[in-house]
């Protein structure tokens, strides 16, 4: 294997422990005196180098001098310590500080990268490239570079520093160019940044597009109300997004845009009944209590947020610095901009005013086989009379199951916790459903024709981001799959991209095998022994528990390199971001999502037009879908999404969450490693640098390096300047390539030229000082 690819680099290691092997030296063997055979290692007095400090940090120094496998290390802060040579990474050169793009670094390892990124952060620079990825550091507060003038400077090709705006500047130019759809896929963890970075995309492009029509800002607009039925404040995120989100924008041949369609994926629908303590639920509700003007609030019977069991339950009602009587007028507005009816608004209001009231319905014991009825009071009335049904069908499909025999069917009593399960899965189900609704509707007021077909369109992704709690469950099993599935979309594109480059400059190029993770797809998606398939399975039987289930996958998937057993209920899968191990409760009946017929019956019967019309996907209808569980619906929708970002031209974004308060100016290394080790930053850049990281044009190289050439002929060609350098540096010919247009070096080359232009600029500094030495 070529010892100077970076295989062997140590950051796609677990945690930041100790370095092993050897991490990017390029050096040949025998070649240049700093390559120790013994220790395999670049080593060299005066070598700026990065190690382990005792308390975990990185700190960067230099050698002093060293002996055996040990090293003296001058660090930057006056401190000498002694660390094994083994432990020594080496630091790049102080031209290469902060730089753009990660793959300029000279030397690629965790510290080098991380150091790059948080020095760039120090002053505001929250975009970094890692080669064709966007990464965005959230900054957690206000920077000055959105908005028109950036904008402006970006359209006008003024500024090409790495930003949201030159993301999206690239994929409207190359979508006019080339008239091929293009994808802005922006992943992170909850709370990186994912959603603000995809308005900002939205925003760049809605200036680009904007027509007469004023469509652009209706789109803006669409963020607003999704927002408000989507997001919700949780431990991590007081603006969470709780579903995925895809919106394609199409633009005319001219670059205006003609309209938009927004695909929303697995909406979280616990959290409209049950909040974890310091939660709370979708905005919208508190947006409502209290911002409705009085006459709605007395047509709805709206008390304050504090009243609604729903919503007082996680002692958590308010969030700090944001109001939410304000933010339902801008709501209201949003509404009207989209051109949502005043009717369809106030029935929309009156569902969400259903569902509260709904959690408010106590139940009471009526007979001893401890069988209950729903409690006709103020909280039953207002919700029978907001979903406008009749008060005993609302008793009936709350206090009993409907079960078919034969021809008939007969309806069996339900205990205390039955009713209350079944209570929370129709408040669950309406507000499912008005959510699709509400995405139906902002879709017909954009809609214009048949809209793949244009290739004129560009799509932001702004899904969910790889989650691993100490307690996982199904819904961290389903994004975690959805990211499985995204990563692999990543790492196809970017060796095509990379290794297309190369193809193009006529480089002489093998082709480099990745970190597949087939593997760990197989193990979800594979029939019928996958873990789907076998989930559904179990689903189907009666007698299933989550324990069986359980059982189950270690008695069929012990075989798959990506499982791992656990004890009892739960279950591990060795994702590509790491190893999540899942408690298999709940997973049968929430992939089950048992769809009362009883609930369909009920609302169809009611007068709340609003959730019959929702959809043609709509429960409603009963197609075949409402059949399918929630596995294989989402595993079908994850590959329509895959299959339609497949036909676009992708841009990468990967948002950084830099601690975990949510606060600015606070940079917490090990979280920001973990996160670029785990979206698969590192390992991109590593994949790019294993070819030929350092690319300059001829002309670059030759202004740079080529006045060090002893003789230089100045009506040379930079080309030809370019090889006279390389050959006079003795750079052997498998450290670099000269293609078309740019010069290829490996890495760690380019630190050598560097150090020999060093020398010689302050070799003539000193003959400078010499002779004005000589002068005075
Ligand atoms: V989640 O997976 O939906 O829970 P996101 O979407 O990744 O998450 P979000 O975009 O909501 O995170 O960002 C969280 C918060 O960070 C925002 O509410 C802002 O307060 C803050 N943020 C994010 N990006 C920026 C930015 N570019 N400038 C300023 C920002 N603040
Ligand atoms: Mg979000």
């Amino acid at each position: 294997k070529d010892q100077n690819c970076v295989d062997s680099n140590p950051y796609v290691e677990e945690n930041n422990e100790k370095a092993k092997g050897p991490v990017t030296g390029s050096v040949p063997k025998g070649k240049e005196p700093e390559w120790d055979d013994n220790i395999g290692y670049f080593i060299k007095k005066r070598l700026r180098v990065w190690c382990r400090l005792p308390n975990g940090q990185w700190g960067i120094g230099k050698i002093q001098s060293t002996s055996g496998d040990e090293a003296t290390v001058s660090l930057s802060s006056g401190t000498v310590i002694k660390v094994s040579t083994e432990e020594l990474i080496p630091a790049n050169p102080d031209v290469l500080e902060g730089v753009d793009d990660l793959i300029q670094l000279s030397y690629l390892n965790e510290p080098s990268v991380l150091h790059n990124v948080k020095h760039r952060y120090a002053q505001d620079l929250i975009y970094s490239k890692a080669g064709p990825v966007l990464i965005a550091v959230n900054p957690f507060k206000d920077i000055p570079i959105y908005g028109n003038e950036t904008l402006t400077s970006y359209k006008q090709n003024a500024k090409d520093s790495p930003h949201v705006y030159a993301i999206a500047d690239a994929a409207y130019n190359e979508m006019m160019r080339d008239e091929k759809n293009q994808s802005i896929i922006i992943s992170g963890e909850s709370g990186a940044g994912k959603t603000e970075t995809a308005k900002y995309a939205m925003q760049y492009l809605a200036a680009l597009g904007c027509g007469n029509d004023g469509m652009e800002y209706e789109i803006l607009q669409t963020n607003c109300i999704l927002e408000a039925f989507g997001n919700a404040k949780t431990s991590r995120n007081d603006n969470s997004s709780r579903f995925g989100k895809l919106i394609e924008i199409h633009f005319t041949a001219s670059g205006k845009i003609r309209g938009a369609k927004i695909q929303t994926f697995l909406l979280e629908k616990s959290r409209v009944v049950q909040l974890a303590n310091g939660e709370r639920s979708y905005h919208i509700f508190y947006q409502l209590c209290a911002g409705a003007p009085s006459t709605l609030r007395d047509r709805l019977n709206l008390k304050m947020a504090s009243e609604y069991k729903y919503l007082n339950q996680s002692e958590c009602l308010v969030i700090d610095g944001v109001d939410d009587g304000m933010k339902f007028h801008k709501l209201v507005e949003a509404l009207d901009i989209v051109q949502i009816h005043k009717e369809d608004q106030e029935q929309a209001f009156a569902m969400l005013a259903a569902v509260l009231w709904l959690g408010n319905i106590s139940f009471q014991v009526i007979d001893n086989e401890n069988h209950v009825e729903a409690l006709a009071d103020e909280a039953f009335n207002s919700a029978a009379r907001l979903l406008n049904c009749s008060a005993q069908d609302l008793m009936l499909a709350l206090s009993s199951h409907k079960i078919q025999a034969g021809k008939d069917s007969i309806a069996k009593k339900l205990t205390m916790q039955q009713a209350i399960d079944r209570r929370d899965a129709l408040s669950k189900f309406i507000y499912a459903d008005l959510f699709e609704w509400l995405v139906v509707q902002i879709n017909k007021s954009f809609e214009v024709g048949e809209l793949m077909i244009t290739g004129r369109s560009i799509s932001i992704l702004d899904i969910y981001g790889f989650e691993s709690f100490k307690n996982n469950s199904f819904e961290q099993f389903c994004i975690n799959y959805a990211n499985e599935r995204l990563q692999q979309h990543f790492n196809r594109h970017l060796f095509k991209l990379e290794q297309q480059e190369y193809e193009e400059d006529g480089i002489d190029w093998t082709k480099v095998d990745f970190e597949d993770n087939q593997e760990c797809l197989n193990l979800v998606e594979k029939k019928p022994l996958g873990l789907l398939s076998l989930l559904d399975e179990e689903s189907n039987f009666p007698n299933a528990t989550d324990l069986t289930f359980a059982n189950k996958l270690k008695q069929y998937l012990n075989g798959n390199p990506c499982f791992k057993g656990e004890r009892g209920r739960a279950f591990g899968v060795c994702h590509y971001a790491g190893e999540v191990v899942y408690d298999t409760n709940g997973f049968l009946e929430k992939n089950r999502d048992p769809m009362h017929s009883d609930f369909i019956q009920l609302l169809s019967s009611c007068g709340c037009q609003l959730l019959k019309l929702a959809s043609p996907s709509s429960q409603f209808g009963g197609s075949e879908s409402s059949m399918q569980s929630v596995g294989t619906k989402f595993k079908s929708q994850l590959f329509k999404l895959m299959h339609q970002l497949e036909k676009t031209t992708p841009h990468f974004i990967r948002c950084i969450k830099p601690n975990a308060k949510q606060l600015p100016g606070q940079y917490e290394d090990d979280l920001v490693s973990k996160q670029l080790r785990c979206c698969g930053v590192l390992e991109v850049v590593r994949i790019s640098r294993s070819g030929y990281p350092t690319r300059m044009t001829h002309q670059e190289f030759a202004g740079r390096y080529g006045f060090l050439l002893p003789e230089t002929n100045v009506s040379q060609d930079p080309l030809s300047l370019s090889v006279a350098v390389l050959k006079n540096f003795n750079v052997l010919p498998e450290m670099y390539q000269v293609g078309y247009t740019k010069v290829y070096l490996r890495m760690g080359q380019i630190g050598t030229l560097e150090e020999q232009r060093k020398q010689f600029l302050q070799g003539i500094v000193g003959v400078q000082k010499y002779f004005r030495g000589g002068q005075a």
